[in-house]
């Protein structure tokens, strides 16, 4: 795996709100290539398997309330340097402090529900593609 590789999900209230259209459009226009997809209803233990490294932060049980209340699409989007460009179109975590013209900047006003998430490193891409596709 290489920073060719990133892993991509829409959350709940990406997909609820009506916005997977949206939000793939931005990463297809951006030259990004979707290799693979599918809509899961993640289960408590994936959520805190994938959401680790944030397992003592104080928001961690609100993080997993959210992300397992609906149906999510995951994803893996390939292209040169398709962790960092993906980040950049997401926008910053908190909506509030993204760029406009970012997806988070764009759709979102709160830290907890801010529609998308894509891997930060090339560890952790690898890590949650094993995670989400195997
Ligand atoms: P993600 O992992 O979902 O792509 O988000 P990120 O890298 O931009 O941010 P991260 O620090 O990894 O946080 C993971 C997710 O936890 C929720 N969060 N809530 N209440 C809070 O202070 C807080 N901080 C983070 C968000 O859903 C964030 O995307
Ligand atoms: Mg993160």
């Amino acid at each position: 795996m290489s920073n060719k590789h990133t892993f991509v999900m829409i959350k709940p209230d990406g997909v609820e709100r009506g916005d997977v259209g949206n939000i793939i459009s931005r990463f297809e226009n951006k030259g990004l290539e979707l290799q693979n997809m599918k809509l899961m209803h993640i289960s408590r233990d994936l959520a805190k398997k994938h959401y680790q490294e944030h397992k003592e932060k104080p928001f961690f049980n609100e993080l997993i309330d959210y992300i397992t209340s609906g149906p999510v699409i995951v994803m893996i989007w390939e292209g040169e340097n398709a962790i960092s460009a993906v980040r950049f179109l997401m926008g910053a975590t908190d909506p509030q402090k993204a760029e406009p013209g970012s997806i988070r900047g764009d759709m979102a006003l709160s830290i907890t529900k801010n529609i998308v998430h894509g891997s930060d490193s090339e560890e952790s891409a690898q890590r949650e593609i094993n995670l989400f596709f195997k």
